[in-house]
């Protein structure tokens, strides 16, 4: 998001009517004023006057449209014959895609994880049943997996934010890059957006450090392309990136369904879809709008329509997004050639800062403005767009909260959970008493990464008792 301008940076924050910033410039010595001026050249000056009037100072949500239609999807499991020979077709192809190595996976990982209250990177917070491997672990053990299956290179591009950037290389060092070749995992940073007041003043959180936050995953389409990634990819002869966030270790990394269906529509950018458990469910909402699929955050969509419902009962809204994308390296760069940007949203929160007379605020309750951009904003800029229903149970245990609703005991309980379905739909015993399963079960992804693998290996699981704690790997 820097700038270029030759305009003295004292005087172009001056004009702004930010000279707060300068505050204590004085008192800074050398380095630290050089520090100070070198962020406050790199803010986004020629957008911050439309962003503070429209975003900081008032609210003007993104309009939600007149015509706004439930998005077409495709069924988790095939309708007809047509369709089923469609599967197939897009089935072979992506694990042809994947063989080649033109598919990579991409992680967006650079979010604070605030509501979780884990002090590291989300990534490093253990989540699984029985051995408690970490998410990073989880995703990294699936690669493994598939490029071995494949005898192909798949490499894993992980965005953090320099919130935790160091911290998370740290971590992939310390734990040798979970196995797999250091020369195939790329990292990079996302950008940063400055906080503001509620009055539209950009806000220090030290006298010589602008207040700043990660600048949203919708950030990840920039930093793919500024980052080098999309030339990494390019040089790999890679074409389609596996989009997933970090906090779900339900996802399938490469699914060659979706990632088939994909690149047979010819789109350059796809969503996988759940059915939503109600209309207030805190996921997007896929919808059409003239022709194009738009993804509109719960927050937006308004009441009726998000209670809307069709003659059967069930909601014409009923499709919700978890953050799984199909994205074309192409589109990336398309959208990096010249000026583009997202949507910009807004969120008021509490943000420390330092006052006037350089003493530091932890507020109690929220006084300022952070601004982000979302991933799914693209999906109307793309050519293409599809959408893939897949089922909750097989695809989306995210873990966001301390407790209650998308916390680590329930997507813990949800991994286990999907072992035993794996585990009964390969005819494997599992014991039960009032349908209450009797055992921990927890199955690596060298052992299986999806129920047709327990199947092809069901002679290598032993007979499970009522207690058991079995580890599949
Ligand atoms: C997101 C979606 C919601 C639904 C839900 C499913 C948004 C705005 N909402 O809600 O529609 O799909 O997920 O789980 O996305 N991240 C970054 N950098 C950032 C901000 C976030 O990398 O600057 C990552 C973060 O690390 C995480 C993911 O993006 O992997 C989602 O972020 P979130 O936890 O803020 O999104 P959430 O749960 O509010």
């Amino acid at each position: 998001m820097a700038i270029q301008s030759t305009e003295p940076t004292v005087e172009r924050v001056r004009k702004h009517n930010q000279g707060h910033l300068l505050a204590f410039l004085d008192e800074l010595n050398e380095a630290q004023r050089g520090n100070l001026l070198d962020q406050l050249d790199r803010l986004p000056w020629s957008s911050l006057p439309r962003w503070i009037e429209q975003h900081v100072k008032t609210d003007h949500s993104p309009q939600i449209p007149d015509r706004l239609n439930p998005a077409p999807s495709f069924p988790p499991v095939p309708r007809d014959g047509q369709m089923t020979k469609k599967y197939a077709e897009a089935c072979s192809l992506g694990e042809t895609l994947i063989a080649q190595g033109k598919v990579g996976a991409f992680v967006v990982a650079g979010g604070q994880g605030t509501r979780l209250g884990f002090g590291g990177p989300k990534g490093a917070y253990a989540i699984s049943p029985i051995k408690e491997k970490s998410l990073f672990q989880i995703f990294a053990e699936q690669i493994l997996a598939t490029s071995k299956r494949y005898g192909a290179v798949c490499p894993w591009y992980i965005m953090t934010s320099p919130l935790n950037h160091a911290q998370t290389q740290a971590i992939f060092h310390k734990n040798d890059f979970y196995g797999l070749d250091p020369e195939t995992v790329f990292m990079f940073q996302q950008g940063t957006l400055p906080n503001f007041s509620l009055e539209g003043k950009i806000l220090l959180s030290a006298k010589d450090r602008v207040a700043s936050s990660p600048d949203g995953h919708g950030g990840s389409l920039r930093a793919l392309f500024e980052s080098g990634a999309t030339v990494d990819m390019s040089t790999r002869g890679l074409e389609y990136l596996s989009y997933w966030q970090v906090d779900n270790p339900l996802i399938k990394v490469f699914d060659p369904l979706f990632i088939g269906l994909h690149v047979l529509e010819g789109a350059e950018m796809s969503s996988k879809a759940i059915k939503k458990t109600g209309p207030m469910e805190k996921v997007g909402n896929f919808c059409q709008v003239d022709g194009k699929i738009r993804v509109i955050e719960y927050s937006d969509l308004p009441d009726p329509l998000a209670r809307q419902t069709k003659d059967d009962g069930s909601l014409v809204f009923e499709l919700g997004s978890i953050g799984i994308h199909m994205v074309n390296r192409t589109f990336v760069e398309r959208l990096n050639v010249g000026e583009f940007s997202l949507p910009i949203h807004r969120a008021v929160k509490k943000i420390p800062y330092v006052d006037p007379s350089g003493e530091r605020i932890d507020p109690q309750e929220p006084n300022g403005v952070k601004l982000e951009t979302f991933v799914f904003d693209a999906l109307p800029l793309a050519s293409k767009s599809i959408v893939l229903q897949t089922v909750r149970a097989e695809e989306f245990g995210p873990v966001k909260n301390a407790t209650g609703v998308d916390s680590a005991e329930t997507s813990r309980q949800m991994q286990m959970d999907r072992a035993v379905v794996w585990l009964e739909a390969a005819g494997l015993s599992v014991p039960r008493q009032d349908q209450i399963v009797q055992c921990t079960v927890e199955i690596a992804p060298s052992f299986a990464l999806s129920a047709e693998d327990v199947e092809a290996r069901v002679d290598q699981v032993p007979p499970i008792k009522p207690g058991d704690r079995l580890y599949l790997a």
